[in-house]
């Protein structure tokens, strides 16, 4: 009996000794992701659905595949939980949008907005308020109208009047708002009401399968209906079949992204989408 007891004792200490080494390894290995900027930005286009034509680009940041951290999932989980998020943003945002300068030529720059994924709280952050985000909009050539904040209701917002506050400030200066995921999780119609965004991001769980499902397209009728009533517009995100898009087209969405149209890629592209006939017939 007490040497089972003993055991476990040692077994729960070894336990906790892994997981605070293991802890310790994330850590340097974010503190190295973050020196040597070894984040990839890749970019997705977003396509106006009534000419074809890319109108947006929404950046994803990836971090370099290692042992540490084999997923992308595993690394976000971990990051959200450290307190480097502002720094880890504020880089991968900086190496993203200098990239994007540099491979877009001025005629596409002028005619796309970029849409890059803020945590809410990342807009609080000092620099950010002091217009950092400015500063190299400025340098590379962009203006604030030009950049869409999507705002993520994965995590749930508890303080609605203040990130409403700090929202209004972005968007004083020129900034657009999308509230991102809208489906997926806590709060998107709580969320849609107090930010009034300009964009609004239906989750693929909304969009998959929408050809099959009446429920689905009445659900995303409903937010065509409430977007045309507040001058917003929505975007259908993780189309990944013809039939989907056929069937968003009849409901009159405006913007669409998702695999069938491009997957995100390393450089920023301008995929011409296929005329409304060949869609509308298949
Ligand atoms: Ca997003
Ligand atoms: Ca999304």
């Amino acid at each position: 009996m007490k040497h089972s007891y003993l055991l476990d004792v040692l077994r729960s200490l070894h336990s906790a000794w892994h997981q605070v080494h293991q802890e310790h390894k994330q850590h340097q290995e974010l503190d190295q992701i973050i020196k040597n900027e070894t984040m990839t930005p890749y970019f997705q286009p977003i396509v106006h659905l009534a000419s074809g034509e890319t109108v947006g680009q929404e950046v994803l940041n990836r971090p370099k595949n290692s042992d540490i951290f084999p997923y992308v999932e595993t690394f976000y989980d971990f990051l959200g939980k450290s307190n480097q998020v502002f720094c880890y943003e504020r880089t991968a945002r900086e190496k993203a949008l200098t990239i994007y300068s540099q491979q877009t030529d001025c005629q596409e720059k002028r005619k796309t907005k970029l849409f890059l994924n803020v945590h809410p709280n990342v807009l609080e952050d000092e620099l950010y308020k002091q217009g950092a985000t400015r500063k190299v909009l400025e340098k590379i050539g962009l203006r604030p109208e030009q950049v869409v904040f999507e705002i993520t209701e994965k995590q749930n917002v508890s303080d609605y009047a203040r990130l409403k506050k700090v929202v209004d400030n972005y968007r004083s200066q020129g900034f657009r708002i999308a509230i991102d995921d809208v489906g997926s999780g806590y709060n998107s119609l709580k969320t849609i009401l107090h930010l009034q965004p300009d964009y609004i991001k239906l989750d693929r769980s909304f969009i998959q399968d929408i050809h099959h499902s009446p429920s689905q397209q009445a659900l995303v009728s409903l937010f065509v209906r409430y977007a045309k009533a507040t001058g917003a517009e929505v975007i259908a995100e993780g189309i990944e079949e013809k039939a989907e898009l056929a069937t968003i087209r009849e409901l009159g969405i405006t913007f669409v992204q998702g695999y069938f149209i491009e997957h995100p890629q390393t450089s920023p592209h301008f995929p011409q989408l296929l005329p409304s006939a060949s869609i509308a017939s298949c």
